[in-house]
């Protein structure tokens, strides 16, 4: 059958890193809390470069090792919570950096299920249209919108981005066998960043944008509760039972919560890959990040499957039941 498949994935993170220690001299905390409450033991921090930088030298990568050309390139999402700009998109600012005449670009905005919407969502793009070959990419510079005097939320965030190069081709299995997208809107405010005023008064003018705010633990419970019931809804779609799954690709969010998460499941903490220690939640771009270090570690063999899952800001919640 036609189908799609992932050629090439690639993740890029700013080289400063800030470590647990580092942040003592901004705020009332400590590695020994940091670590033990999330697993994150630094974050990479960008100096200067916005999202779409990051992204850009993502989609670079990609196109170096899969040897694709820019114009070969029908469809660029970009998965982002903290993007340059309202407009210009970040996706469209990448599809001109890199060249890719022939696409159509633009972003998605799910937060932490972002990458995980913006897979699914060029998948049925492709597989509805006369493309073949997409860019998907989550990329974030959370830094920017992080009040770095708020313990509660600043020590869990870094920026990074990450991607994969889709394309059409003839195989035996579908490369989502099966998917489950969540929206709980009603829980909107739980999570809340770069919030905007409408202004009373007219003229109006032109106001920044609110720092990071997130109800912790509200959010961590809707994250055990609901991420465990959207893998079996996934699991179900494609057939299979929980146990058939290799690895559980999760938001890296939090360590406390992804282990939560696999108790629930009954399934081994070896299935499910972290990176949290290395990199903390880079929202939309932690599951590219994390597909890329487990292809990078020979993890992933042709024939398994793999459950991705992000959870997040809407609040939202999405998983992709993925054959390799
Ligand atoms: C998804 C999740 C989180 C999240 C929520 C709570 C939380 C991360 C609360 C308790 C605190 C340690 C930190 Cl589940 C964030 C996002 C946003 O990307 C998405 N950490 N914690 C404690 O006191 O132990």
């Amino acid at each position: 059958m036609q189908d799609l498949k992932i050629v090439g994935t690639a993740a890029y993170v700013p080289p400063l890193t800030v470590s647990n220690d580092d942040l003592t001299t901004l705020m009332d905390t400590s590695d020994e809390w940091i670590t033990s409450r999330t697993g994150i033991r630094q974050r990479h921090i960008s100096q200067g470069e916005n999202t779409s930088e990051l992204a850009v030298k993502v989609g670079q990568k990609l196109l170096a090792q899969t040897g694709y050309s820019a114009d070969q390139i029908d469809l660029i999402i970009v998965a982002t919570m903290s993007p340059d700009a309202y407009t210009p998109s970040t996706a469209a600012i990448v599809q001109g950096k890199l060249g890719a005449a022939n696409a159509v670009a633009f972003d998605l905005s799910a937060a932490c299920s972002g990458f995980v919407f913006a897979l699914e969502t060029a998948k049925n793009i492709l597989k509805a249209s006369a493309g073949t070959t997409a860019l998907v990419i989550g990329a974030e510079v959370l830094s920017k919108l992080v009040d770095w005097h708020d313990r509660s939320t600043a020590v869990l965030f870094g920026d990074g981005a990450g991607g994969v190069l889709l394309t059409t081709e003839e195989r035996a299995t579908p490369l989502v066998a099966g998917s489950d997208l969540r929206t709980m809107g009603q829980l909107n405010d739980k999570i809340v960043a770069g919030a905007t005023t409408s202004g009373t008064s007219f003229p109006k003018q032109v106001t920044g944008l609110t720092s990071f705010t997130m109800a912790g633990r509200d959010v961590y419970k809707f994250a055990t509760n609901e991420v465990p019931k959207s893998i079996h809804r996934a699991a179900q779609k494609a057939g299979i039972e929980v146990e058939q799954i290799d690895y559980f690709l999760l938001h890296q969010a939090n360590a406390r919560i992804i282990k939560q998460i696999a108790k629930r499941l009954a399934q081994p903490l070896a299935k499910f890959p972290l990176n949290i220690d290395e990199y903390g939640n880079t929202a939309a771009a932690s599951e590219p990040i994390l597909l890329n270090d487990v292809v990078n570690a020979g993890k992933l063999k042709p024939g398994m499957t793999v459950a991705m899952s992000g959870f997040g800001g809407g609040l939202s919640v999405g998983t992709l039941i993925l054959n390799f």
